[in-house]
């Protein structure tokens, strides 16, 4: 027993080299007795005197010092002063409908709690905003849980009829509208849905929270028409993104990634049929744009069938299926051991929806912004050697930023075979990879 306990006071000093200069000791003589016979030792504070806890501070030297000598006189025991994180769940009232990211004990939610002691979005790690674009129907831009979430352009003031930033679009204050052609955007209650799971406002007492808390929300009308509509779209996120990296952050958005909840069935994306498609997402990408994508809801293999986008043969595609609260691929839902990248919750799943209320939705749809919404996530939570990297060479860095999230992926039977990953979205792996890069 003693033994054991002068062992692991030797593995909790060396850890204190490691760290410079502080421990945690238990000791079993008097402070000023332990410091006399521990000249290494600089200081005791105390921590709990009912307990003779103090924490004892050093130089690397001196504790190494400590940790030589045959005896540790005066020390019952030793800890390292270990970080300790919050464990974070936000307040948000409807917190428990949401299964994706409060896993009950039979539910397969995404980890959500991990990674949110590691970030609740925001600024990543250079304090560069980060900007997801939702390519939906529109969104309810002043719902009470979202508003404070949606990005603004700043370079632009609203309602006077004038391109103030000299971007191309009158008044785009919130996003566009590329079906109308103006920056009116609709409150669409499928792009209100998506939007809350990105981002709806989180730890802020109301309604839901997004994967993240914290984000800027792109709102962009271009799903519900046709394929020049979706061109259309997409071109306004990659004007803002390359106005955004030419003024290096003074104008346009720093969009890290695409929300797409819309699509062509069973068509061959990467026939000369469809070749802007892929054109686009590879232009967005050089950018540093990932696309997250929605298959068909279809029980479907996609990779015979064929789909766009989630077909479309670019790298910077993520495509993404829908799984349910047991890890099971939900029965309408398409799949493709080549094309399909990844699943995630796109069952029952609750969130936003307009004029402050809140609503559940399951398809592909449903699970596609959780995929979006942690490639934000990672982001916030990326390292400065990936912050400098997507700022050097953010092409590179989007796939390497996609690779680790097809790497964390949660392995489920389910999906074996049936996606690139074989996996199931592990938000607390993926923002403690990106976080560690
Ligand atoms: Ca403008
Ligand atoms: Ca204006
Ligand atoms: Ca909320």
């Amino acid at each position: 027993m003693l033994k054991k306990v002068l062992v692991s006071t030797v593995c909790a000093l060396t850890a204190l080299s490691a760290f410079g200069s502080e421990i945690i000791v238990k000791l079993n003589v008097s402070p000023d007795q332990f410091l006399e016979e521990h000249q290494e030792i600089k200081e005791l504070k105390p921590l709990v005197k009912d307990l003779d806890l103090y924490l004892a501070i050093g130089h690397e030297r001196a504790v190494l010092d400590v940790t030589n000598k045959s005896q540790f006189s005066g020390i019952e025991y030793a800890m390292n002063n270990d970080e300790v994180k919050p464990r974070m769940n936000p307040n948000d009232p409807e917190l428990g409908k949401q299964w994706a990211f409060e896993p009950g004990f039979s539910q397969k939610g995404i980890d959500a709690t991990d990674a949110w002691s590691i970030t609740t979005g925001g600024m990543n790690v250079l304090g560069q905003d980060i900007v997801v674009a939702v390519v939906d129907g529109g969104v309810d831009v002043s719902h009470k849980d979202l508003a404070a979430n949606i990005w603004v352009n700043q370079g632009e003031i609203p309602g006077n009829g004038i391109d103030d930033d000299g971007n191309g679009y009158v008044d785009d204050i919130n996003g566009w509208n590329a079906i109308s052609n103006n920056n009116s955007i609709p409150k669409s209650s499928h792009g209100t849905h998506v939007a809350g799971t990105v981002g709806a406002v989180g730890n802020n007492g109301i309604g839901v929270t997004g994967v993240n808390w914290n984000v800027k929300i792109m709102a962009i009308n271009g799903s519900t028409s046709n394929t020049a509509q979706v061109l259309r779209a997409y071109g306004y996120v990659l004007k803002q993104k390359k106005l955004w990296i030419e003024t290096n952050g003074e104008k346009g958005a720093n969009v890290v990634v695409t929300n797409s909840s819309f699509g062509i069935d069973g068509a061959n994306c990467n026939s000369s049929r469809y070749k802007a498609w892929n054109d686009m997402y590879n232009e967005m990408g050089k950018y540093g744009i990932l696309s997250a994508a929605a298959t068909a809801n279809r029980n479907w293999d996609i990779d015979r069938k064929g789909d766009v986008p989630t077909g479309c043969s670019s790298p910077y595609v993520i495509a993404v299926t829908n799984t349910t609260n047991r890890d099971k691929l939900n029965s309408g839902a398409g799949y493709g051991k080549t094309q399909i990248d990844i699943g995630a919750p796109g069952t029952s799943i609750h969130s936003t929806t307009p004029y402050d209320r809140t609503g559940s939705k399951t398809g592909t749809s449903m699970a596609t912004p959780h995929i979006a919404g942690t490639v934000a996530l990672m982001h916030a939570a990326a390292s400065t050697n990936f912050a400098v990297k997507f700022d050097t060479d953010p092409a590179a860095a989007a796939l390497d930023l996609k690779q680790l999230l097809l790497d964390t992926a949660k392995p489920i039977s389910a999906l074996k075979g049936k996606t690139v990953s074989g996996g199931r979205l592990d938000l607390g792996q993926a923002v403690l990879g990106i976080h560690n890069w």
